[in-house]
């Protein structure tokens, strides 16, 4: 059983998504562990994008993940990392398949509306940034009908 971070963006927000991509999860069988609506500050967006401080596009995608509030939830599920990302699709919404979040609501690379960590690891680290608190691990019952 795996538990990921995914994040609704700015974008997803403002466009009014946020329920409608949430759903898409808890439709495939994953479970909302937990949820947050927060506004990052720098020092939580220069944590959490620690691995693109070098790359050109990092003070855009600061600027914008900073700018408004955002939904943050721990999603639980087996291989919900992966899960996840192929939900979300492809990282910009140009390329992303039809279908995805990315896919079906996404034609640029900068708002891209979701945020889904890339690893088992990644989402140990990202869950530990925006859920410090933890408690993400009750039992929810679904889990005769939606796990093996
Ligand atoms: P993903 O979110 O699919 O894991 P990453 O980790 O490669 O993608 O990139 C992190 C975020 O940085 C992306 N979600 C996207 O918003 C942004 N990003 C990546 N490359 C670019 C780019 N060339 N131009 C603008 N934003 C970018």
């Amino acid at each position: 059983m795996e538990t990921t971070l995914l994040l609704l963006k700015p974008d997803a927000l403002h466009r009014g998504f946020a329920g409608r991509i949430l759903s898409r999860f808890e439709d495939k069988g994953l479970q909302i562990v937990g949820l947050r609506m927060l506004q990052m500050d720098a020092e939580l967006a220069a944590q959490h994008y620690a691995d693109h401080v070098d790359k050109p596009f990092y003070k855009g995608l600061v600027a914008f993940m900073t700018s408004s509030p955002i939904v943050a939830a721990a999603l639980q599920g087996p291989d919900a990392v992966e899960i996840v990302r192929k939900i979300m699709g492809a990282t910009f919404g140009p390329d992303a398949e039809s279908g995805s979040i990315r896919g079906d609501f996404s034609c640029t690379k900068t708002y891209n509306l979701v945020h889904g960590s890339d690893s088992p690891e990644s989402a140990e680290r990202e869950l530990a940034l925006f859920f410090p608190d933890g408690n993400l691990d009750w039992e929810p019952t679904q889990g005769r009908w939606t796990r093996e």
